[in-house]
């Protein structure tokens, strides 16, 4: 099977006789299931090579020409190609590619601009929000004063007038766009604007969002917002990782913060990977793959209606969509739905939908996305036949045979579109 690690090529298969079945077991769950978790990718062989390189083996505490300990040339060389790449692709003053992850861009910006006891204005965890962005037992929620927006009951998308309201009433020092399940398009230039009139910083979390805003799929927040953090790891098909952009009077600020303030030493593979996967996302194919997420999302719920079901705020304008299931399915919760679907390797996660009577463990929603499965090149056929396996599955209440039927058809579908 191609998609395999060869067992006579693998050191790993050599020396680690626990670790090569489980590596093994992994690259055939994920060849043979449908991975349609929204924030979840297959990165190149490109970008796997070089994360799983001798770069892995450097300390470089610092910044190109900076740096706290000898031989680091190679590890200037790859760090100044990711920045100019990420300056590149998102037309950006300055970043920092070396957090190691979404939530320690956050962190990093937090320490840039808050004092503790400080107020953040975010999107509610409960109707699409990130825990980084404000969990109460996140060190955001742990450290800051959070005031939540939510969606409005009827759209159920934001609604300005709203945050602007609570913007006057609590004066917030921090207003954070950017979310983990929300459907819609995000009007950045407003939330720039609302900062401003009451005097906060406006960071943009664009995680879920970076790929489509790179090639100008999705408005930018670069030009309006004071900070951009965002993973590498989702549409934007990298390594797992964070970046933070800025303007350039905030570029010493912020790389002080991440190190020595939360961070030490890079995880320098994994900023070779971004390197990788930066300039793959210079390339106009980049575009048409980010394009083809967004017809597949579009197929996706269009089908899923059509089988009766409601999509939160109706649709979607991205990459991911959430699903109602009370309407179609009032028994199944998201949780149900979830393992069912498992069992049919058909991976998608329960969630929250606004407004949720059930528990986060619970849910009344499903979260689905298409990034992982466009990059393998399935195509918006491929979108309408999956829509209606997962109804098959949950109007059989996961009963076993029909699962085992649908799991059969997925396994099959799998077989065409090789992992890269
Ligand atoms: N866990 C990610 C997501 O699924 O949206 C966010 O960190």
């Amino acid at each position: 099977m191609t998609h395999m690690t060869n067992q006579a090529a693998s050191a790993v298969a050599a020396a680690d006789p626990e670790v090569w079945p489980i590596l093994q077991a992994e690259e055939q769950r994920q060849h043979e299931t449908l991975e349609l978790i929204a924030s979840e990718n297959h990165v190149s062989r490109a970008v796997r090579e070089v994360v799983g390189s001798v770069f892995t083996n450097k300390y470089a505490e610092g910044y190109p020409g900076r740096r706290y300990y000898g031989g680091c040339q190679n590890m200037d060389a790859i760090e100044e190609l990711a920045r100019s790449r990420a300056r590149q692709l998102f037309h950006c003053d300055h970043v920092n590619v070396q957090p190691h992850s979404g939530s320690q861009a956050n962190a990093a910006v937090y320490l840039a601009v808050l004092q503790p006891g400080d107020t953040i204005l975010s999107l509610d965890l409960a109707h699409g929000g990130h825990l980084s962005h404000g969990l109460k037992v996140n060190m955001s929620g742990l450290l800051y004063h959070i005031v939540g927006y939510g969606v409005d009951a009827e759209t159920e998308q934001i609604d300005f007038s709203v945050l602007r309201k609570l913007a006057r009433e609590h004066k917030p020092k921090l207003i954070i766009s950017g979310a983990s399940a929300y459907p819609r398009t995000l009007d950045f230039e407003t939330f720039s604007e609302i900062a401003a009139e009451v005097d906060a910083v406006h960071m943009a979390d664009i995680a879920h969002i970076a790929g489509m805003v790179a090639v100008g799929l999705h408005p930018s927040p670069v030009p309006s917002a004071d900070f951009v953090t965002s993973t590498t790891h989702k549409t934007l098909r990298g390594p797992r990782g964070g970046l933070i952009m800025c303007k350039a009077d905030f570029a010493k600020k912020i790389d002080s913060r991440i190190f020595p303030g939360s961070q030490g030493g890079p995880l320098m593979h994994c900023v070779a990977g971004k390197a990788v996967a930066f300039g793959e996302a210079l390339k106009p194919e980049f575009k048409i793959y980010q394009q083809r997420i967004l017809d597949n999302a579009r197929a996706l719920a269009d089908a899923m209606t059509a089988a009766g079901n409601r999509m939160v705020s109706g649709g979607t304008d991205t990459h991911l969509m959430l699903v109602d299931l009370r309407s179609n399915y009032p028994e199944v919760t998201g949780r149900m739905a979830e393992d069912w679907l498992g069992l049919a390797n058909i991976v998608v996660n329960k969630n929250m939908i606004p407004f949720d009577k059930r528990k986060p463990m619970e849910t009344s929603g499903l979260r689905i996305g298409t990034p992982a499965l466009t990059t393998r090149g399935l195509d918006e056929d491929c979108m309408r036949t999956i829509a209606q396996l997962i109804d098959r599955v949950l109007r059989s209440g996961g009963e076993a045979a029909t699962v085992e039927a649908v799991k059969r058809e997925v396994m099959a579908m799998c077989d065409q579109y090789p992992l890269p």
